[in-house]
């Protein structure tokens, strides 16, 4: 059984302005299916086939034999979150048992996005923001290339893609207008509020 690229639960074109038809063209139908196509060859005779893929991801990353495995496996894994993470018409009111809970663990809506865009800005590099479950409260976190909050034992719950490829053809440099793009009208907040436990 080998891992298949998902379809986009939207058109191609639904996210524009904010994501346009050709990013997604070339994130989700090149980059996103070059890694499910590296990860099935990766697997093959590997004693991790067969598996689901959180246990791929969580196992592979103590594994410094497996970092093949780990890249292609955790960016397929961030990469399936990440596309349910939008909505045409995205952002807005945020379901109120998620909105409580981000006023208690953040202060307030406000301090809960100034901390997720500050954690996709500093990550240097290629990357992920990720708002996370860790030990019932909801955190902020921020990973480099394909990790995520799992191998840390953590839920993620809330993913953004900080690799130039997710936000280059739109914003050019400006990765701090993706994030609060990403915030205010793309995030569908039904489906983050559908991940609380
Ligand atoms: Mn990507």
């Amino acid at each position: 059984m080998s891992f298949e690229l998902p379809s986009l639960p939207y058109a191609n074109d639904a996210l524009a302005p904010y994501m346009s038809a050709e990013t997604l063209d070339f994130h989700h139908g090149k980059h996103h299916q070059t890694y499910v196509t590296n990860l099935n060859n990766l697997l093959k005779d590997n004693e991790l086939q067969g598996a689901s893929l959180e246990d791929i991801v969580i196992k592979s990353s103590k594994d410094a034999s497996m970092a093949g495995i780990f890249n292609n496996a955790g960016q397929h894994w961030n990469h399936i979150l990440f596309w349910q993470c939008m909505k045409p018409n995205g952002g807005g009111s945020i379901p109120s048992e998620l909105e409580t809970r981000l006023n208690s663990d953040f202060g307030s809506i406000d301090q809960f996005k100034e901390a997720f865009i500050q954690a996709g800005t500093t990550q240097f590099g290629s990357g992920w923001a990720w708002l996370a479950i860790n030990n019932g409260k909801l955190v902020v976190t921020k990973s480099a290339n394909a990790s995520n909050p799992l191998v840390d034992g953590m839920k993620p719950i809330l993913g953004c893609d900080v690799w130039e490829h997710s936000y280059y053809i739109d914003y050019r440099n400006k990765r701090p207008d993706y994030l609060k793009a990403f915030l205010d009208s793309l995030v569908n907040w039904e489906f983050v509020a559908s991940q609380l436990d």
